[in-house]
């Protein structure tokens, strides 16, 4: 098949995600068609550094045999049973337990989902059962934060705080309010950092004393945001944020979709802030993204009343616990383990990675290029003194975006924030490679920057 031909029925019959599908047809989508280690090859043939790791997710890198033996091995055994009716499989129970015992005690229990917005909708049910269980089922509003991203379903979508996402099919879950986001550059005005942080997290307070505190069930938020742009939180808005969860009875939940499983140079991104969530969505980094499988971790404070007060929780997806991605998900956290790649993180390629890209910083495009672990944002600015942004952000972000690829790096643009969050296995001239091509991206950016003002 040629690859026309191919681009020609994507075309045809084929609807991407979050993709503007008329552009798309008429430029032709790449096609990807091989993985190893921390590459991609398209059908070309050309190779790229993913420093995408996916979509957050190759934590381990490509073309594993070890997880496809797994696989494998657990298909031709037994391919699919459910754990719905006093049921479970071996390597789904397992892998509980496997998870749990990377939690330091704080999240004991595990009820597995496909997906990261799956396990939204499970924790977003949870905690309003939970509230139910104890008597207070008045206690039902979520806090969430613009600019947050929590999944694509409706209670994703809702919860999550995109606009553009609201706007389509609009936020049709109840009860979820939003406050702001810790973002400092964008919007710390003359603040230090620190003061910043605090005031950003006592937005919370303020929204539980507005709301009042005997109707809030839990606040939410990603421990590093994401898809917002990697907005690394001042290092006073975490334990703040634990202090008004603690004073006013609210469930804490760290969405764990992309900071879980070694990323930030710790397990889960709660351990590296230092603060203890009753809830904890997982995906992607759960599996390496070799297979689909999500969970919500979930402390003893709330399974003590799930499984002692609720009864049955009417909830669950036919594929929860699926004994293959359980294997895959088993398998992907051996490899970890063994290889000890939160360790790496933390302790080797993470300083090292660190140290890279700071070096972009004297850039004149770039006002900070941040990092935790392998978790990074660079963020231009027009005017480094004013934090002055570029007026057309988004072609500006997507501009760099494109240089990189063509040479050989798949980076992420959100409006004027470059992303990276490699594969945990990357190399040393790999890190190098990639800093090189972001300067090549930059410095090209550069050039043309008054198109962008
Ligand atoms: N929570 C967080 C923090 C996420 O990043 C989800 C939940 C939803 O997971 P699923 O598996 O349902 O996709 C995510 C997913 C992007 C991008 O453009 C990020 C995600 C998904 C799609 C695109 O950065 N994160």
């Amino acid at each position: 098949m040629s690859l026309s031909n191919l681009a020609a029925i994507d075309a045809a019959h084929h609807i991407h995600p979050f993709s503007n599908m008329k552009e798309l047809n008429a430029k032709g989508t790449r096609i990807i068609t091989r993985g190893e280690g921390s590459h991609i090859y398209d059908a070309a043939g050309k190779k790229y550094l993913d420093a995408f790791a996916g979509l957050w997710c190759v934590n381990i890198g490509y073309g594993r045999p070890e997880i496809a033996n797994a696989v494998f091995n657990q298909m031709n055994e037994l391919a699919y049973y459910n754990s719905f009716f006093g049921t479970t499989n071996p390597s789904a129970t397992l892998l509980a337990e496997k998870i749990a015992s990377h939690t330091e005690g704080q999240l004991n229990h595990v009820f597995f989902t496909n997906s990261g917005s799956e396990s939204t909708d499970t924790w977003l049910r949870m905690a309003r059962v939970y509230w139910q269980a104890k008597g207070q089922p008045e206690k039902r509003v979520v806090i969430s934060r613009r600019n947050g991203y929590h999944g694509s379903t409706v209670a994703g979508a809702s919860l999550g705080g995109m606009k553009h996402m609201h706007g389509q099919a609009g936020a049709d879950v109840s009860d979820i309010v939003h406050i702001s986001q810790p973002y400092w550059f964008a919007d710390g005005g003359e603040m230090s950092p620190e003061e910043f942080g605090l005031k950003m997290a006592r937005e919370l307070e303020d929204k539980i004393n507005e709301v009042g505190a005997d109707k809030v069930a839990a606040f939410v938020g990603e421990p590093i945001q994401g898809a917002g742009g990697v907005i690394i939180p001042p290092a006073t808005y975490w334990p703040e944020i634990q202090r008004i969860c603690d004073a006013y009875g609210i469930l804490l939940v760290t969405d764990e979709v992309i900071c879980g499983f070694g990323r930030l140079g710790s397990w889960f991104g709660h351990q590296h802030f230092g603060v203890k969530p009753d809830l904890a969505p997982v995906a992607k980094g759960l599996s390496s993204g070799y297979l689909p499988i999500g969970a919500v971790l979930v402390s003893d404070r709330v399974a003590d009343v799930m499984i002692n007060e609720v009864g049955d929780f009417f909830h669950g997806f036919t594929y929860s616990g699926h004994p293959v991605a359980a294997a895959a998900a088993l398998e992907n956290l051996r490899i970890i383990e063994d290889e000890k790649l939160v360790e790496r993180v933390r302790d080797d390629i993470g300083p090292y990675f660190t140290k890279a890209w700071k070096s972009l910083e004297d850039h004149d495009m770039v006002y900070s290029a941040e990092n935790v672990g392998l978790m990074a944002g660079l963020q231009m600015a027009a005017d480094k003194t004013t934090r002055a942004r570029y007026k057309k952000a988004d072609d500006l972000g997507s501009f760099v975006r494109n240089v990189c690829l063509e040479n050989g790096l798949v980076l992420r643009a959100t409006g004027d924030r470059m992303l990276a969050s490699p594969p945990l296995i990357i190399t040393e001239e790999e890190v190098d490679f990639m800093v090189k091509v972001t300067r090549m991206g930059l410095d090209a950016a550069w050039k043309v920057r008054a198109d962008y003002l």
